[in-house]
């Protein structure tokens, strides 16, 4: 019998939805270089977005179902996203609103930027009160509302895993029903919160995850500052990830939240890693080198590294300190044993072109 012609069999198949793995062996190829960054590295510069923030106030002028806030697209991404995994957005509440309350199964944390003791954002009957660099949960499927009961506008950072929900097609959403805002819970002393500290009661099982969490800025901060005695990360400096306190991992399945300082003069080594992440500039000026292009931050500047560029960052003072706050992906990758990360000198070391190193916990 006379052999087939590839071509026309490839064609025969097409007919039936079918393709041999023939066709695809140039993908595998290609892999042995491991991903394609998916986006490019990119800065919203706080001088332009502010602005922008303002006017939205007046452009919106109402801001109940839907939220007053700006959201990063990466230029390089055909799909909404700030990395092909995270969204990062700044939203912005004028005196006396409050955006009703509603949940979703994307899950979202906020990082105040300016707030207000008397701000709060209620979480699963929960008030958390939004003071200045404050880190808010608000896990998957929580009721949520953000209320301003003062007389200053509110402005916080959103971090959502929007882009991953939308590629897992998992999408949900539900309004409060009836009503624009959740009940509040009347005695602290029902707070979930108050159970995910140093103590919790003998008498009830702990819930070990999406309960609304508050990380207090002072607390954190003066943690942050206890901890950058030591050498810290060669990647990183003093970086330290915000912990779910009782189950010990990220705080949230989809995201982890960092905060890293860069001291005076600090500048990091380069690596890539198959994580991307959304950065805020805390406080500090720096450059964050990524691939060929070097972002310059100031404070509040928002920056994406995508997956898998190389990067490295500096600060550029040599008396102050630079705080970058910023959200990852790494606990989705390293559930799936997919997280991996090449320090730039294993290339001169070894001739293997991937270092894999243990998940973080
Ligand atoms: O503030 O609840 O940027 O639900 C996207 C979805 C903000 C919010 C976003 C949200 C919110």
């Amino acid at each position: 019998m006379a052999p087939k012609d590839i071509n026309a069999f490839n064609d025969e198949l097409r007919e039936l939805h079918i393709s041999g793995q023939w066709q695809y062996e140039d993908l595998l190829e290609k892999a042995i270089h491991g991903p394609r960054p998916k986006g490019e590295p990119y800065i919203w510069k706080w001088n332009n977005v502010y602005p922008k923030l303002v006017q939205a106030c007046d452009a919106l002028p109402e801001s109940y179902t839907a939220r007053r806030s700006l959201l990063f697209d990466n230029p390089g991404l055909q799909a909404h996203g700030t990395t092909h995994t995270l969204l990062m957005g700044i939203q912005i509440i004028k005196p006396g609103e409050i955006a009703w309350a509603h949940r979703h199964t994307m899950a979202a944390i906020r990082f105040v930027i300016q707030g207000n003791r008397n701000a709060y954002t209620v979480v699963d009957g929960e008030v958390c009160p939004m003071e200045d660099y404050d880190l808010i949960l608000t896990p998957q499927w929580t009721w949520h509302d953000h209320h301003n009961p003062t007389d200053r506008t509110t402005i916080w950072l959103d971090a959502l895993d929007v882009p991953l929900i939308r590629s897992l097609n998992a999408p949900f959403y539900e309004p409060y029903a009836g009503n624009r805002v959740q009940p509040v819970r009347l005695h602290e002393s029902e707070y979930l919160q108050l159970r995910a500290g140093p103590v919790r009661p003998t008498w009830e099982k702990p819930k070990k995850e999406n309960f609304p969490m508050r990380y207090r800025w002072k607390e954190i901060e003066s943690k942050l500052k206890a901890l950058a005695k030591e050498p810290g990360s060669p990647y990183d400096g003093a970086s330290i990830e915000y912990v779910n306190p009782i189950a010990g991992r990220s705080t949230l399945s989809t995201l982890s939240c960092w905060i890293q300082m860069l001291r005076p003069g600090e500048r990091t080594q380069r690596h890539r890693h198959t994580s991307s992440a959304a950065y805020f500039v805390v406080q500090g000026e720096g450059t964050t080198l990524v691939g060929e292009k070097a972002l310059q931050w100031e404070r509040h500047d928002c920056f994406v590294i995508p997956n898998w560029l190389w990067h490295e960052h500096a600060n550029a003072s040599k008396t102050e300190e630079a705080i970058l706050f910023s959200v990852n992906d790494i606990p989705v990758l390293s559930a799936f044993g997919l997280y991996r990360e090449q320090p730039e000198n294993s290339l001169r070391a070894f001739e293997a072109p991937v270092v894999p190193v243990p998940a973080p916990k």
